[in-house]
């Protein structure tokens, strides 16, 4: 049977409020055309940047779902990985990209640790320790700064010199990615912008995309990020143009956003920037490095 729509199986927790993981993800791949099967992680009221969150860790579960789906025989043109609900949770995605393993197949392990510079309240040492495990198996990972320091177990800095961020994304690529983009990048000569900058190995080439830092920080913009990326290069663009449309589709978001007084912790006003991720991208910014 031809299913002509692209399909992701997409392994995120579900939070009922600040738009992050699933309730971002599903959307924005949504909106790109593609079927996103989801895996929750864990159900929670909030994201755990809110106080008081509630919290179901969905452990016991997933393998439950990776055997139903093989039983389904479900193929998936991407894997997806994002926040995980505990540190065992590495070894059962693991499996499932084992058993789920195609030609040409996509699997995108967004290691989901922290930001600036502290690890989110509900993991500790021994899922970092299980992520540097689990990334090797991914084709694109896209840590932040404070996760790529995680990744390589070194203290974390608010900003690394260009040249010692190459080593280190050239590091991670020959633990096994493909692709290596750090996220949240200060750029040194002015505190004004901020980049991503990506590793591609097979070519040996580095990208860097800047863009305008607003002084905010809202919650899910990683996870908005790799999702725009993943749907990117479901879709077929180069991983330059990927990189382009994540960041212009964030900074839009912020955009949206920045002008309200506003909880930022509720995250960017995604509903009303989805409909331009059906459009091309509009302005390309990529530079080689
Ligand atoms: O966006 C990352 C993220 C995902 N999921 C949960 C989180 C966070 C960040 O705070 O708390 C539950």
């Amino acid at each position: 049977m031809h299913n002509p729509v692209k399909k992701v199986a997409a392994i995120h927790d579900l939070s009922g409020c600040g738009r992050v993981s699933l309730t971002v993800a599903i959307p924005i791949l949504s909106a790109m055309g593609i079927q996103v099967c989801p895996l929750p992680t864990a159900v929670l009221s909030s994201h755990t940047q809110y106080p008081g969150f509630t919290f179901l860790d969905l452990t016991d579960q997933m393998p439950l779902f990776v055997d139903h789906w093989k039983q389904l025989d479900l193929k998936f043109d991407a894997i997806y990985s994002g926040f995980l609900g505990s540190s065992r949770q590495t070894a059962i995605v693991a499996s499932l990209i084992d058993e789920f393993a195609g030609d040409g197949q996509l699997v995108v392990v967004d290691p989901v640790l922290g930001d600036n510079g502290k690890l989110y309240t509900s993991l500790d040492g021994e899922m970092i320790a299980q992520m540097r495990v689990l990334i090797r198996k991914a084709v694109v990972i896209t840590p932040n700064l404070t996760e790529l320091f995680m990744l390589i177990d070194k203290p974390y800095r608010e900003q690394a010199p260009l040249d010692e961020l190459k080593e280190y994304l050239v590091m991670l690529a020959d633990h096994g990615p493909e692709i290596v983009i750090v996220t949240s990048v200060p750029e040194d000569r002015t505190a004004k912008t901020t980049s991503v900058v990506a590793y591609e190995k097979r070519s040996k080439r580095f990208w860097k995309v800047s863009c305008l830092y607003f002084p905010a920080h809202y919650p899910g913009t990683g996870d908005t990020f790799t999702s725009v990326i993943t749907g990117s290069l479901m879709q077929g663009d180069s991983l330059p143009i990927a990189l382009d449309r994540a960041v212009q589709f964030i900074l839009m978001g912020i955009r949206a956003t920045f002008g309200y007084e506003y909880d930022n912790r509720d995250g960017i006003l995604l509903e009303r920037i989805l409909p331009t991720l059906q459009a091309p991208v509009q302005i390309s910014s990529y530079e080689l490095l």
